[in-house]
């Protein structure tokens, strides 16, 4: 057997087939008289992986020889989408895969389907971190990811009768070829107890010790970059810790099940990411997975850092952790631990490093998905975690008092540990008082995140502390990559492709929003895009639509506070108006296909049950004669990363619709918004940075205002809901059984009365109406829209995630970018 010419650097057709060729057989064991499009993608990867593991090496190295400040971005999630199409095109080589493929009698497109998503992360804050890490992998920054290795990513969707029906995602059931696994492990410990032993130097520490460990080992992730630069993401997964887990003297006793208890226990630590979005489930096993993570994070990172036997005091100079969300927070006092009670360092000297190196980063306001775990069980899995974060908040709340002196409510309100029953560790407050810098993802949230949720600290620590980045998207991902079509016409027109590097460039786009040709060229690759996604509708949902309608889109996280149900209640209304017209009057208004896509929590039943409803409604108006293609209703299954790559570049309208003060960003708004699509939102998250960069006249916006919401949830407790009288036929016709047995529904419908209108549907509901009515208008003036679309993407520069991560470098991690080379 030849060697991979790849790891030649040959790079030509005919050498690019001999290296697929080669993994056909030497990691595949196949003959080229096998060949599936599932064998051929296969091998098309280990081809791919062969150039990146040679990027990474050199990469790496450098790193080591040059020891710069690294950045670690620690997330319990990284929902990264595919691989090959991104490492193709960014180590551009997909012209010459294209040809190779061909050669073979294969078309490149339907091997790219062939690769599974991998699924570790729920949604935005996942989808964010893959966004973050290969804008770092893009600007040479040396910035790792680490995370986990879910053996079951986010469960698959299906529907069935109209339901949600979850199923385990074995993504890694056939082998996948973009992770290389190392020979570095670490033990983690769980439960035992806390002792007092004499170091070295005769003094007396605390000691934690147990027999209860879980081994970590690594595998790692490469985040292809630019020009032979390439990133990586470190993800753990569990491992019994010795003899492979096995007790041979269980076995030997005839005490099976004993003799492989420790293996079920490492086995199940990393086999599941646990699917709630914005609600937290407060299970013991997954305050388990997020200190096996911290640890063997921060032990791989001590160990990093002491090769280069530097001073302690130097670390913050080396080493920035950020923290995205709470869930790894655990690293606080894990990295206390370790400085205090096995390097040996004083408390306060051990405390200014740790806060000097930590940087956390807030992702919602919703109550509902504050972490908080109870004493009882901290203490139980982590006694000395248990044992620190007491003494952490004992010193801060002193220092509080020193500033505030006799402020008895102010020292209840801040501290680490809430005063209830149970009593309960607030995680995003040990973030705060850990971390020496606290960041909202867009201004608005940012603004609530000071005001609201850490007001008091913000007052103890001054504003410095807080800050706002407002999140970005890769925009080789999101456009160059989901959308070649528009891609090349920017290229076409600005002449290079300087501006995917450069994405504030897009606005000499906007110069040709008023031409009529190029106007002509742009909506001809929105349709093409829709025709795929028709195509893809087609096959997915055995749906025939027409491409030429308004394609109106919300995909996302199935959430009360994102308010499908408001969009889906929209789409009841319109039903009803259009049955009530007469033929001509309903020839009038733009036929629609509006579609939905995303995945409820299992548990979450609310939320199900807007999907049920969605698809009871879709059942009705897809067959009625009478509405004929003036408007269908489409939910699209298993949404995620893959899919979102065809239906973002296919909308004309996307839907954005959380109430005020409820979404911290969005980062889906940036991705219709750069692709030409307009949206309808509320004035909420980064909608209104997006206002602010593209204009108020190419946005549609509604809705009541983030400051008003207190005080119209406050009167409603008084005075009750009084429905919208639109919204009230509209509920009628559900409970009425149009669309079949509306009890199931009650629940649903309860959620706007009993209790009060929560998340405003009824109050927002006319003004919602009124901008979809003036959608349908904008629509049905071609060049206005077209001229709309073109302004859209010109103005989405400021948010390429390079900029995001350009403003976290300078701004949080200190580290220059553009003093570590150019990637050779
Ligand atoms: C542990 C449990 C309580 C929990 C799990 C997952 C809590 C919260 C999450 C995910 C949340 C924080 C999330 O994804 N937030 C989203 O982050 C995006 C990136 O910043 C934002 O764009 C989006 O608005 C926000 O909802």
């Amino acid at each position: 057997l030849e060697q991979s010419p790849l790891a030649n650097q040959q790079t030509d057709v005919a050498s690019l087939q001999a290296s697929i060729a080669y993994h056909m057989n030497a990691s595949l064991f196949r003959t080229q008289h096998n060949l599936e499009k599932v064998a051929v993608y296969q091998a098309l990867a280990h081809s791919m992986a062969d150039k990146l593991l040679l990027d990474w090496n050199r990469t790496q190295q450098r790193y080591r020889k040059d020891n710069p400040k690294r950045v670690y971005y620690l997330s319990m999630e990284f929902l990264l989408g595919r691989a090959l199409d991104n490492a193709m095109l960014a180590l551009h080589m997909k012209t010459a895969y294209q040809e190779a493929v061909q050669g073979l009698g294969f078309r490149l497109e339907d091997l790219l389907e062939q690769e599974r998503d991998p699924a570790l992360g729920n949604g935005g804050l996942g989808r964010l971190a893959a966004c973050y890490m290969d804008a770092a992998a893009a600007l040479d920054l040396p910035m790792w990811g680490y995370g986990l290795r879910y053996q079951y990513g986010l469960f698959r969707q299906s529907v069935q009768q109209g339901f949600q029906v979850e199923a385990p995602d074995d993504w890694l059931m056939r082998h996948h070829p973009w992770e290389f696994p190392r020979d570095i492990k670490y033990d983690v410990q769980f439960y035992g107890y806390v002792a007092t032993k004499m170091n070295d130097k005769g003094e007396s520490r605390l000691f934690w010790e147990s027999d209860h460990k879980i081994r970590a080992v690594a595998y790692d992730v490469p985040v292809p970059g630019k020009d032979g630069f390439c990133g990586n993401i470190r993800l753990w997964a569990s491992q019994p810790p010795h003899h492979g887990g096995f007790d041979l003297d269980a076995f030997n006793q005839g005490n099976y099940d004993q003799s492989i208890a420790s293996l079920k226990d490492a086995f199940l630590l990393t086999s599941v990411l646990y699917p709630n979005d914005n609600h937290q489930a407060g299970k013991e096993l997954r305050l388990k997975q997020e200190y096996f993570f911290v640890s063997a994070s921060v032990q791989d990172v001590v160990h990093r850092f002491k090769r280069y036997r530097c001073p302690w005091s130097e670390f913050p100079n080396k080493v920035a952790f950020q923290l995205n969300d709470t869930h790894p927070t655990l690293a606080i006092p894990e990295l206390q631990r370790i400085l205090v009670d096995v390097e040996g360092l004083a408390w306060d000297d051990a405390w200014d490093i740790v806060t000097r190196t930590f940087a956390f980063t807030n992702h919602t306001v919703l109550p509902e998905a504050l972490e908080k775990w109870p004493i009882y069980v901290m203490e139980k899995v982590l006694p000395r975690h248990m044992q620190i974060i007491y003494d952490l908040n004992l010193f801060f709340l002193q220092k509080v008092e020193e500033k505030f002196p006799g402020d008895r409510d102010l020292l209840n309100r801040v501290s680490i540990i809430e005063e209830a029953s149970p009593q309960q560790v607030r995680m995003a407050f040990l973030a705060v008082v850990g971390s020496h810098s606290v960041n909202g993802v867009a201004a608005l949230h940012s603004e609530l995140v000071v005001k609201e949720l850490f007001n008091d600290f913000s007052l103890y620590y001054g504003k410095d502390k807080f800050i706002n980045i407002t999140n970005g998207i890769s925009p080789r991902r999101w456009l160059y990559q989901a959308n070649p079509g528009l891609r090349d016409l920017i290229t076409h027109t600005l002449g290079s492709e300087d501006w995917v590097a450069d994405l504030p460039q897009l606005q000499k786009l906007a110069p040709f929003a008023d031409n009529l040709e190029f106007q002509q060229q742009w909506m001809a690759i929105k349709y093409a895009n829709k025709v795929r996604l028709t195509q893809w509708i087609r096959d997915d949902c055995g749906l025939t639509v027409d491409p030429r309608a308004l394609f109106d889109i919300q995909v996302k996280r199935m959430h009360e506070y994102k308010r499908q149900f408001l969009n889906i209640l929209g789409v009841i209304h319109r039903y009803r108006v259009l049955l009530q017209m007469s033929p001509e009057a309903r020839r009038r208004v733009p036929p629609r296909v509006v579609i939905f896509g995303g995945k409820a929590a299992p548990g979450y039943a609310i939320a199900k049950l807007v999907i049920k409803l969605i698809n009871s409604v879709a059942d009705v108006v897809n067959n009625d004669p009478v509405i004929d293609d003036h408007l269908k209703v489409v939910y699209l299954p298993d949404y995620n990363v893959s899919l979102a790559e065809k239906i973002v570049p296919a909308s004309d309208i996307s839907q954005h619709i959380s109430t005020a003060g409820t979404e911290a960003s969005g980062t889906s708004n940036m991705k219709f918004v750069i692709n030409g699509g307009l949206i309808l939102g509320t004035v909420d998250g980064a909608n209104i940075e997006i206002r602010d960069e593209i204009g108020e006249d190419n946005i549609f916006l509604f809705g009541t205002l983030a400051d008003q919401v207190a005080d119209i949830r406050h009167a409603q407790k008084y005075h009750g809901v009084l429905l919208d009288a639109n919204l009230q036929s509209v509920l009628d016709a559900i409970q009425a059984g149009v669309f079949g047995d509306a009890s199931i529904f009650n629940p649903l419908i309860d959620t706007l009365t009993y209790g009060g209108d929560f998340y405003l549907i009824s109050e927002d509901f006319d003004a919602y109406i009124k901008r979809q009515n003036d959608v349908d208008a904008l629509f049905l003036q071609k060049a206005a829209w077209a001229a709309k679309s073109i302004r859209c993407t010109a103005g989405m520069g400021f948010f390429s995630s390079d900029r995001s991560i350009g403003q976290y470098a300078s701004r949080i991690w200190k580290v220059d970018k553009t003093a570590l080379g150019n990637g050779s």
